[in-house]
């Protein structure tokens, strides 16, 4: 029997099977979640190339919505939600594994990024919890979760990391007033910081080969952690064992966040 028998999510933010969403799908299925995803729409609908991705991915696992949804169009998500509902009736837990910034204002110092490119990346990486939390508090059922992804550049200045930092760190305060507000429905609300694991979003990371070997070098454990090691902290948070956790940052990092 799966911890996750009879419960049903929505994961938004499976890119390919490096993302971090995947790695988390995965122990879910393990443990018998029946799940929908959601892909970024395709630019060429004849080269649908996000779909057939996604597909290929969880069509094995017997996903039971398969839709776009751009997250910063609101259509798209109330789609994707009464999809949800339609589907499953009601949900036991959504994840938030989102986040986006223009190339050249990522690559460039804070000081110098453009306020279009600014505006772009909160609005993918930080108001899209909301936007989903929006809607998903219809759908999830009292002791439902919630769950997102940051990275400790939200919390402390990480050469490299620049103005995705500053949305992390508004990621990680909205989780906290989403948390206060839908306590009282019986929703929880948390966040994963995860060190740095190698998908397609780190690529566009400056200094990502640094960063991984600080973590060898500095950790309290000596190395970096694994997709595994992070799904399995997805899984729990999402989980009745995190019953009472809400409003959380979990660091899985291998303790690199202590380190001074
Ligand atoms: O080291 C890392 N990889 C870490 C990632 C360390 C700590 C945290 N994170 C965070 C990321 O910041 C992000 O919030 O984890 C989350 C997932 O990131 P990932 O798994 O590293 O990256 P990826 O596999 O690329 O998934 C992010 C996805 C997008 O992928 P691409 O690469 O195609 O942009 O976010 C989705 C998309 O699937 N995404 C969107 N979804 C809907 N609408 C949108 C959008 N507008 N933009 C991006």
């Amino acid at each position: 029997m799966g911890m996750f028998d009879g419960k049903k999510g929505m994961v938004f933010g499976i890119a390919n099977d490096h993302s971090i969403a995947w790695a988390i799908t995965e122990k879910l299925h393990a443990e018998g979640a029946e799940m929908g995803f959601t892909h970024i729409p395709d630019k060429n609908p004849e080269r649908p190339r996000m779909e057939r991705r996604l597909r290929k991915l969880v069509e094995p696992i017997g996903a039971k919505v398969i839709m776009p949804c751009d997250v910063q169009n609101e259509e798209d998500i109330d789609a994707a939600f009464a999809a949800a509902k339609e589907t499953f009736g009601e949900l036991d837990f959504v994840l938030h594994s989102i986040a986006y910034a223009p190339m050249d204002d990522l690559k460039g110092l804070v000081v110098n990024c453009s306020r279009e490119g600014f505006k772009l990346a909160m609005d993918i990486s930080a108001y899209s919890l909301i936007a989903l939390a929006q809607r998903a508090q219809h759908v999830l059922k009292p002791g439902g979760s919630i769950l997102t992804l940051t990275y400790l550049g939200g919390e402390k200045v990480i050469p490299g990391y620049n103005m995705m930092g500053i949305c992390k760190a508004a990621l990680e305060s909205t989780t906290e007033y989403l948390a206060s507000e839908m306590g009282p429905m019986g929703i929880r609300v948390n966040a994963i910081s995860a060190g740095p694991l190698k998908t397609l979003s780190s690529s566009a990371v400056g200094e990502f080969d640094l960063m991984l070997k600080l973590y060898e070098d500095f950790s309290p454990m000596r190395r970096g952690v694994t997709p595994e090691e992070v799904g399995k902290s997805g899984l729990y948070l999402l989980s009745d064992l995190a019953s009472g956790v809400t409003g959380e940052t979990l660091h899985v990092d291998g303790g690199y966040h202590i380190m001074g």
